[in-house]
């Protein structure tokens, strides 16, 4: 809090320095905090090119409002600084880290509370003390939904310098860490931009399981295992079936291998972030068979209803058929006779063709009449061709 002679003259605006701004912010529960300048993005023509090449995916709201993400002086009039706020999130201290073989594979940021409520609240906080103490300033938030380049941002913010997986990377927090922002309208001087920490390290563009840097510093969305399972509600294409491996929501891959992610991390103090009760005992077959009173407990507060029920059951259901573990195939059969959602038992479907066996194949025969959508019947029809295929 503020010292008495701080706060003793009300009848002068004082000065705010950059440096008690950064100090309220981590007071405010944030790990790191410094100040961008408010200029052009230094990458609007990448920006655009990524766009024109249909990098994007299906993810439009990114050509939305292109002016102010690649020129924030558009979000809020007199802007004049960003405090730039960073929220670690991994390795969780305390948070048990599930190795059964069944259990759902979740990203680090997804396991806990939605980080947006729990950034914006402390965002507000941090808003509501800057304008106490100086009503002259006019601030607003963002944490991810906004048209924002954030880690580019965060960059200029030194939090840290953009890795060759595109993702903000700090010597001493890794990657894994959030990023939401305080647009002021007062200047501030900017904070030291951080320098290269990649060299000639390309360990994460070799470790995506499906080749998804068209280089260095450029991501492909389509694909990108993190963009199906968390952004894309409608069916999959067959491609991106199998290119989602076991993954439910998210994907940590270009991150865990990244050496600055593999060191000894100070653990992220933050328990609002780690695995709930609710969740602690789902394993992927619970989450293929959820109904919607239990769907709603267990996912109270959890940014993994980005995806929706259907769209996390189509995912535990694709995982189950990539696995190509015989445990399931009960499980899957039960969602193609029962499911309400085309996309969710189509997708059952496709995974009991890539399990196969005789039970998966009886089944399959089974629901192959009594199915009323074509789509899900072709489905049907063509696991039964796969599981002919295979056991010939
Ligand atoms: C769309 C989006 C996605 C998409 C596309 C990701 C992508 N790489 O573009 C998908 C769904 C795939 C995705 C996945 C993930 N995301 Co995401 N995502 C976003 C979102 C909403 C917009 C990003 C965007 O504009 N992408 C377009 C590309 C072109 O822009 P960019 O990556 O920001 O790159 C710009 C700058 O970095 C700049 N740049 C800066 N320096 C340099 C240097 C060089 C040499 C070059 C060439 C460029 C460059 O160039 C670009 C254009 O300006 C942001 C939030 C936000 N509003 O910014 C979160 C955000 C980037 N995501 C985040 C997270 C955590 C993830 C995941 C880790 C989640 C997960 N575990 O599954 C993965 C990581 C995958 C990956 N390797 O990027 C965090 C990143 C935090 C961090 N430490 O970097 C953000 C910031 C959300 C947040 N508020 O914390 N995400
Ligand atoms: S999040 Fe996974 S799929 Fe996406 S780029 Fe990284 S390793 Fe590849």
């Amino acid at each position: 809090m503020e010292s008495p002679s701080e706060g003793a003259d009300r009848s002068e605006p004082r000065t705010v320095s950059a440096d008690r701004l950064i100090r309220w912010a981590c007071e405010a529960g944030f790990d790191a905090a410094g100040i961008a300048s408010i200029e052009e993005s230094h990458h609007a023509a990448a920006y655009r090119q990524w766009l024109a090449a249909g990098r994007h995916a299906g993810m439009a709201y990114l050509e939305r409002r292109l002016e102010a993400r690649l020129d924030p002086r558009h979000l809020l009039d007199g802007v004049a600084s960003v405090l730039c706020v960073a929220l670690r999130y991994a390795p969780l201290d305390g948070a048990p880290t599930p190795d059964n073989d069944l259990w759902p594979r979740v990203a680090r940021y997804a396991q806990g509370r939605d980080y947006h409520d729990v950034m914006v609240r402390r965002l507000r906080f941090l808003s509501e003390r800057i304008v106490d103490a100086h009503p002259e300033i006019a601030t607003r938030w963002y944490v991810d939904t906004g048209p924002v380049l954030e880690r580019e941002l965060a960059a200029r913010a030194g939090l840290g310098v953009v890795g060759k997986n595109t993702c903000l990377l700090h010597r001493e927090m890794g990657s894994y860490f959030l990023l939401g922002e305080l647009f002021l309208t007062t200047p501030l001087p900017a904070s030291e931009p951080l320098t290269d920490l990649c060299g000639k390290c390309t360990l994460c563009l070799e470790a995506c399981p499906t080749d998804a840097f068209v280089a260095p510093y450029q991501l492909d969305a389509n694909r990108c295992i993190s963009y199906w399972t968390i952004e894309e509600r409608g069916p999959w294409p067959d491609e991106a079936r199998g290119m989602v491996g076991d993954w439910v929501f998210g994907c940590d891959i270009c991150q865990e291998v990244c050496p600055w992610n593999r060191r000894r991390l100070e653990p992220a103090h933050h328990p609002e972030l780690e695995l709930p009760d609710t969740r602690r005992d789902l394993d992927l077959l619970d989450l293929l068979l959820i109904d919607r009173e239990g769907y709603v407990e267990a996912f109270r507060g959890s940014p993994m209803k980005r995806a929706k029920q259907a769209g996390l059951q189509r995912n535990a259901a694709a995982a189950m058929g990539n696995r190509g573990d015989r445990r399931y195939v009960a499980g899957l059969l039960q969602t193609l006779r029962q499911h309400d959602e085309v996309m969710v038992r189509a997708q059952a479907a496709w995974s009991l063709g890539r399990i196969g066996g005789d039970q998966a194949q009886a089944g399959l025969e089974e629901r192959h009449d009594a199915e009323e959508t074509t789509v899900v019947r072709e489905e049907i029809a063509a696991s039964l061709r796969r599981i002919a295929a295979t056991t010939t």
